[in-house]
């Protein structure tokens, strides 16, 4: 019982995927309706589309508040094949097959540094939520979809159905809108509730929820947790972000263990802030190789050669499709935990087959970012934002004498990159964008220095001419010392220590260059 699509209703606020949907939509001959910002969006592309406004009868009026609530929409998501299909002629309104919809953007607004109360009550969506509820009771004629992840699906779907979607499809979207309405709803409220204070010169609010939205779904127990004699369980959000780890499908090999979840996610979210074809192998929750490549051939055999040893029993990272070649040489020479990657080549998946215990992980990239991390302490919990930083390489402040070169100004970049992922105190040598030598986890950063050195040693890799990145400020002179005796001639830092003219002393002494990012990346 697929339901052929010959009309779609679009409005997002997240236009993503936005002009790629309708166009293929537009291809399989479907009218296409939309509301003010969406519909512009589509004629900017070319597109052919009616407005909303058009079919209602009605403008769109107090700035947007009002737009699609009207019978006319709501009657032509809501009508029912046949039985409803006298009053609908009657009245002139014509049936809507499928719904693109998503929100407001109520939850990323709301933890928005100093975000104003009238710009979060105007991120809350009626219209919105309003014709998801109608399209998704009405699943047994209309489809829904909600995200920009949803999109391929639907396509592929319609593709091979002659541009109809089944009723299993039909039904897990419809599960999935009202399941995003109520984390919607939950958000709006659980948000309002932590206003301690309305007064008209602001409002006083804290960014964390008065009680916790407990808005996870279970998505598999674990054998155990960290170790073995632990439970374990890995949840997702109801929601779960475009382009993290939760969004994972696993496509062969053993199951996933507590650990592997935590070193794959780190592995991914280093590799996916890269936007050049790039690899990062985690071992023990640490990057122990990353490097950028003109493929993931040779970004992959540049990692490796970081650290070999700790590659051994790693998991490995790609932000690009990993082909044949590249899977049989990590395959061929290196035992694999876990293997991530947006997408893989047949050759790869057939290479891969070959040693089934190894876990293949994909993961469609996309630019979301969890907004909240937890934390357990005792019995309470620990809550920040997320660190979700990117550097911006035009904002470095340069403290020393002696500029860094372009060359080195890049490696400063990714050396900054990295060490954002690597466990306090972080310390990173890089060179041609690949690491060097990482130092992790110290509690003295001129020891992490050290053992970064002594790393690229062990590896063979000559430190000289190479870039430095700490994670936090140096506090003394000392971990310049040991840099530049190791040869580094650049460095990359926070700034902001007591000592920072001491420091950069140091840094004019040796002929180093030094730049400031103003931002500390701790991670424990
Ligand atoms: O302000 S609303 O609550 N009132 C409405 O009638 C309405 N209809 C759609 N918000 C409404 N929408 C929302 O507009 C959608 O949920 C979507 O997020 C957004 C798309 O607006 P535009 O196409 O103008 O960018």
């Amino acid at each position: 019982d697929a339901v052929t699509v010959r009309r779609a209703l679009i409005s997002v606020s997240d236009k993503t995927g936005l002009v790629d949907l309708a166009r293929s939509l537009a291809q399989m001959n479907v009218e296409l309706l939309s509301t003010g910002g969406t519909a512009k969006a589509l004629r900017d592309a070319g597109l052919a589309v009616k407005d909303v406004s058009e079919v209602t009868g009605f403008p769109e009026i107090m700035d947007g508040r009002v737009k699609t609530l009207h019978p006319k929409v709501h009657g032509g998501l809501l009508g029912r094949a046949g039985q409803d299909d006298a009053v609908m002629q009657s009245l002139g309104i014509e049936a809507i097959d499928l719904l693109v919809l998503n929100l407001y953007p109520f939850e990323s607004v709301s933890v928005r540094p100093g975000v104003q109360f009238d710009e979060l009550v105007e991120n809350i969506d009626i219209g919105g939520p309003a014709m998801l509820r109608s399209a998704a009771k009405n699943f047994a004629r209309v489809t829904v979809a909600t995200a920009p992840e949803q999109y391929a699906a639907l396509i592929e779907e319609m593709k091979n159905h002659a541009g109809a979607v089944s009723a299993n499809l039909r039904w897990k979207f419809a599960v999935a809108a009202f399941a995003r309405v109520a984390q919607y709803d939950a958000a709006i409220s659980s948000t309002l509730s932590s206003i301690t204070d309305c007064t008209e010169e602001g409002i006083c609010r804290s960014v964390f929820p008065q009680s916790n939205h407990g808005d996870f779904e279970k998505v598999m127990d674990l054998r155990y947790g960290e170790n073995p004699h632990q439970q374990g369980a890995f949840y997702r959000d109801l929601y779960p972000v475009a382009g993290t780890l939760a969004t994972f499908s696993q496509l062969q090999g053993k199951e996933l263990s507590y650990n592997n979840l935590a070193d794959a996610d780190a592995a991914w979210e280093c590799v996916r802030s890269f936007d050049a074809p790039a690899c990062v192998i985690v071992k023990h929750a640490n990057p122990c190789g990353v490097a950028v490549g003109v493929a993931c051939g040779d970004a992959y055999e540049l990692a490796y050669a970081t650290d070999p040893t700790s590659a051994f029993g790693g998991i490995l990272a790609f932000n690009t499709e990993l082909d044949g070649a590249t899977c049989k040489a990590i395959l061929d020479r290196q035992f694999v935990e876990v293997l991530i990657a947006p997408a893989y080549s047949e050759e790869a998946l057939a290479y891969a087959r070959k040693k089934a215990n190894v876990r293949v992980l994909q993961i469609p990239l996309g630019h979301g970012r969890n907004m909240m991390d937890v934390k357990r302490v005792g019995s309470g919990l620990l809550m920040q934002t997320a660190d979700n930083h990117a550097i911006d390489a035009d904002a470095l402040k340069v403290v020393s004498t002696l500029a860094p070169t372009e060359a080195q100004r890049r490696d400063l970049v990714f050396a900054w990159r990295v060490a954002k992922y690597v466990k306090s105190n972080a310390i990173v040598y890089a060179k041609d964008n690949r690491t060097i030598g990482i130092g992790a986890g110290q509690m003295s950063r001129v020891i992490s220095a050290k053992i970064a050195g002594l790393k690229a040693e062990e590896a063979g890799l000559s430190v000289p001419g190479s870039v430095m990145a700490s994670d936090a400020f140096f506090p003394f002179r000392d971990g310049i010392d040991a840099a530049a005796a190791a040869g580094i001639k650049a460095v990359i830092q926070p700034g902001g220590s007591m000592r920072d003219e001491e420091v950069i002393a140091a840094a004019n002494e040796h002929g180093m260059a030094m730049v400031f990012t103003g931002i500390r990346h701790f991670r424990h």
